[in-house]
């Protein structure tokens, strides 16, 4: 009986020595942990200035108008899509914030700009003003593909700015160069998607920079709305209406008739919108079909189906000859007065 008691006595003793050991060593081990993390944390903050994963959330010391969720600056326009994507207007973004949330990133921008045949004579005016005012003070990678290499004018650059000049063959048609640019967009960013940070924009070269045009329209995938149909039923716009073409959009589909002169994004998303509309457009071809705004058909139906993630307003794109409407505060980009007699002869 005794020794019973006793035995019992000792695995109770045991049994608490046990249950005190593994709590000590359970809370020792999780405070060398909790400080490790301290530790990683303290690395991470200064990663995080220098990557790209998280938004650097407190710009040091910068001070700027508290924002509100029930007074906007703007009420003359609608600043988020249906599915929840900002639309960028002036007025509904602070420049100084984003670019403090944006420069630390250290990211490139890449633009591409097709300079073929006679265009090529657009191609001053356009680097000239994106010097100006197209992501000024970031990196930036201007990609001119062009027939004419002996023609690209020199235009002086700021530093972290460079001009990477592609020679592509003279187009015999000029449905050939459209069908072209998917292509050559897919060629140059599977070059760089080793370095997935970056961001693309593929720019029409008939065009001029007359304002900003920074950080606010960086997203994963980008679209410019047309500056002629945004006010007009989607029954107007000017999608692909034949069923047998892959760019068909039936009468009651479409959010926004987009521009095929002006759309961007992530590497990673423009790669896979110009894989599927080179593919699409090649597939058409082989059936004779050729979608009404060629491309911009198929970007258009690209992007009903994935809905792109911020939507720039018509301040991003508008053309020279068209007087501002009152809700365009800025134009931003614009296409340039053409004439067609001068650089499609042929056409
Ligand atoms: C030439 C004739 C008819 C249509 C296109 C061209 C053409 C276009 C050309 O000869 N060379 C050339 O480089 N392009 C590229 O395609 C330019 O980057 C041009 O900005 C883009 C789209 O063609 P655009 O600007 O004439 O089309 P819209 O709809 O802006 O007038
Ligand atoms: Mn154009």
């Amino acid at each position: 009986m005794i020794h019973l008691i006793n035995v019992k006595s000792l695995t109770a003793v045991l049994v608490i020595l046990g249950v005190l050991f593994l709590y000590s060593f359970l809370s020792y081990s999780r405070t060398s942990h909790q400080q490790n993390i301290t530790a990683e944390n303290r690395l991470s903050a200064d990663v995080v200035a220098v990557g790209n994963e998280f938004h650097l959330v407190a710009p040091e010391h910068l001070q700027y108008e508290q924002p509100s969720i029930v007074q906007g600056s703007r009420i003359d326009v609608v600043a988020v899509t249906p599915w929840l994507a900002p639309i960028v207007w002036e007025g509904t973004f602070n420049p100084v914030l984003l670019d403090s949330i944006y420069k630390p990133k250290n990211i490139t921008i890449i633009a591409t700009v097709f300079a073929v045949g006679k265009y090529i004579m657009f191609l001053k005016r356009f680097l000239e003003t994106a010097e100006q005012h197209f992501f000024v003070g970031f990196k930036v990678h201007i990609y001119v593909f062009t027939d004419r290499p002996n023609e690209v004018p020199p235009v002086t650059m700021a530093s972290g700015r460079r001009l990477i000049v592609r020679l592509v063959p003279t187009a015999k048609r000029w449905q050939e160069i459209s069908a072209r640019r998917m292509e050559l967009i897919q060629m140059v960013i599977e070059e760089q998607l080793p370095n997935n940070r970056n961001y693309i924009f593929c720019l029409d070269v008939d065009s001029q920079f007359h304002g900003r045009w920074g950080s606010e329209s960086l997203g994963g995938l980008v679209a410019v709305t047309h500056p002629g149909y945004y006010r007009d039923p989607r029954s107007k716009f000017p999608y692909e209406r034949r069923p047998s073409s892959r760019a068909y959009l039936a009468p009651r589909e479409g959010d926004f008739y987009y521009c095929g002169g002006a759309f961007g994004g992530l590497l990673q998303e423009v790669h896979h919108l110009a894989k599927t509309c080179r593919h699409n457009f090649e597939a058409d071809a082989q059936e004779g079909i050729e979608a009404a705004w060629q491309e911009e058909s198929h970007l258009n139906r690209y992007m009903w189906i994935n809905k792109p993630s911020k939507v720039l307003s018509p301040e991003y794109l508008w053309q020279d000859f068209k007087p501002r409407n009152p809700e365009v505060h800025i134009v931003r980009f614009s296409g340039v007065v053409k004439n067609y007699a001068d650089i499609r002869p042929n056409a």
